[in-house]
């Protein structure tokens, strides 16, 4: 996203940072505008180029906001979330159509993300009411032992652009209902559908300050974020490289921080599957989104005996998808996030024809004339004798490029599809029950899928990943996610009338 100059920003909608339940220019007096991928004449609107100055507001306002956050009864918190749940069914089809003009996936698939943050509203809401922490037996006579949750403090969000409304809601429900505050800031190139999240959540009733919005670049709004010393916990989604960056910074300040980064995750197909479910799984996991997903499925390891077969179907159903603007209906597979993107991917491309030496099978290049002309699109990418080793098979493309790698066994799959330096999303396609449960237990992912692709996962199911993936947190799912946004209080009360010593007075 390009940077504006101050003439446009008189001329096209220009939207602000909200921060203590105002909507206000940047301090910065710098815009960014947001263009549609898909055909980039059409100005989505400018947003604020937020920099440390608004940052240092809106931590501000979510410090004030947070005593009085804190004492609301969590049922009461709650109620103000199912308002949010219901303001956004009611808007889900202008916020999907806001979505797909700013971040290019098809309507049909901006339709899910909104779902998604539906889903984690109603959800988060109903633990206003439980919120558990427990009570355990003391060792010692007359005294009584439990534990409770405890909100942390301000909470500084920084989220991606692929999912731009439901992996806020991910971060954003949780730290709520915990009685957190929190300061946004999403990626630059998809403000407006997290912009959205916040106007729903402004008309809910969530009181001023609890929420506050900057928008902007990583470096001058995002890090100035993650290093502010009045945010106690910083949760990251985004690339393996800039989560290092944001958790470095985090530990400087003995911050809580939580990341869900990259993935190269792998769809296991064994002579016995299904093979039209299988393309079916494939085509929807490697090209849905154009790939961009952190669960896209970007290897297939398939049994020498159905190779031929596998490749066959699939070309054909990769050579039917129809790519194009994602408002129209008949499109299957929008465009890349921007040019930055297309580069990469063209970059990965010819590593794989050239350094790696890989056989390009389908697509590889970039479609520009006609209704192309205007947007960043890429051809679905398959490429086929692939070598495990190979740069396209190990490394995160984030885009539509598929890699498709023989091997011999189950045994063999497992150990290719566990060796990559990422953890996320795995899945098999065998009818066998032995087999399912073998890979089941034996791939190194935090999430693992039979009989389906590697993408699909539901709010109430712990989301993350092992190794470079992570940091050991899961997101969704109420109890992962509400370790990530509290902090244990554990409690003693001697009601004895007299000194007891814990692991001393033990007769
Ligand atoms: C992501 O891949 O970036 O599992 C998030 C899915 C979605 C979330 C994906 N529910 O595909």
């Amino acid at each position: 996203m390009a940077k504006a100059s101050k003439q446009q920003a008189t001329k096209a909608e220009t939207y602000k940072n909200y921060i203590g339940g105002k909507w206000v220019k940047p301090q910065s007096g710098e815009w960014m505008e947001n263009r549609n991928p898909a055909d980039t004449r059409e100005l989505i609107g400018l947003f604020p180029a937020s920099d440390a100055e608004d940052v240092e507001q809106a931590v501000k306002a979510a410090g004030e906001a947070w005593p009085k956050w804190k004492a609301t009864p969590a049922p009461k918190r709650a109620e103000i979330l199912y308002r949010l749940g219901q303001i956004l069914m009611d808007r889900k089809e202008e916020f999907s159509t806001d979505m797909t003009r700013e971040m290019g996936k098809v309507l049909k698939e901006t339709r899910g993300d909104v779902q998604e943050a539906i889903d984690m509203t109603f959800y988060t809401a109903g633990e206003g009411r439980r919120l558990q922490g427990y009570t355990t037996p003391s060792e010692l006579r007359n005294k009584m032992a439990m534990c409770v949750r405890q909100p942390i403090g301000i909470c500084g969000l920084i989220t991606p652009w692929n999912f731009p409304m439901a992996i806020p809601s991910w971060k954003m429900m949780p730290a709520l209902i915990c009685g957190n505050t929190v300061v946004i800031k999403p990626a630059e190139d998809t403000p407006l559908s997290t912009i959205n999240l916040v106007k729903a959540a402004e008309a809910a009733g969530v009181p001023s300050g609890v929420i506050n919005i900057v928008t902007g670049y990583g470096e001058p709004a995002g890090s100035p974020l993650a290093a502010h010393p009045g945010v106690r916990l910083v949760s990251f989604t985004g690339s393996t490289d800039t989560g290092r960056i944001v958790s470095t910074i985090a530990a400087q300040h003995d911050k809580i921080c939580s990341l869900e980064m990259g993935g190269k995750n792998v769809i296991m197909i064994m002579e016995d599957a299904d093979i039209d479910l299988a393309v079916d799984g494939t085509i929807w996991g490697a090209f849905g989104t154009s790939g961009q997903r952190c669960t896209a499925s970007s290897r297939i390891v398939i049994h020498k005996k159905v190779y031929k077969k596998f490749v066959e179907k699939l070309t054909k159903r990769a050579k039917a998808l129809r790519i194009g603007n994602g408002m129209d209906k008949q499109v299957d597979m929008g465009p890349v996030i921007n040019e930055k993107a297309v580069n990469k991917i063209l970059g990965y491309i010819d590593i794989g024809k050239k350094a790696d030496g890989a056989k390009l099978h389908h697509g590889g290049k970039r479609l520009t004339g006609g209704d192309y002309k205007h947007g960043y699109f890429i051809e679905p990418t398959i490429f086929t004798d692939v070598d495990p080793n190979m740069r396209i098979a190990q490394e995160e493309i984030f885009g539509p490029v598929l890699s498709i790698i023989p091997c011999k066994n189950l045994d063999e799959a497992i150990e290719i599809g566990n060796g990559v330096k990422y953890g996320l999303s795995s899945s098999i396609y065998t009818q066998d029950v032995n087999r399912a449960f073998t890979a089941m237990e034996r791939m190194n992912t935090g999430i693992f899928y039979v009989n389906a692709s590697t993408i699909g996962a539901e709010v109430h199911l712990p989301f993350g990943g092992t190794k470079a993936t992570g940091n050991g947190h899961r997101e969704g799912a109420m109890a992962s996610s509400l370790d990530i946004f509290s902090e244990w209080k554990s409690i003693y009360v001697d009601y004895s009338g007299k000194l007891q010593k814990a692991q001393i007075d033990n007769q």
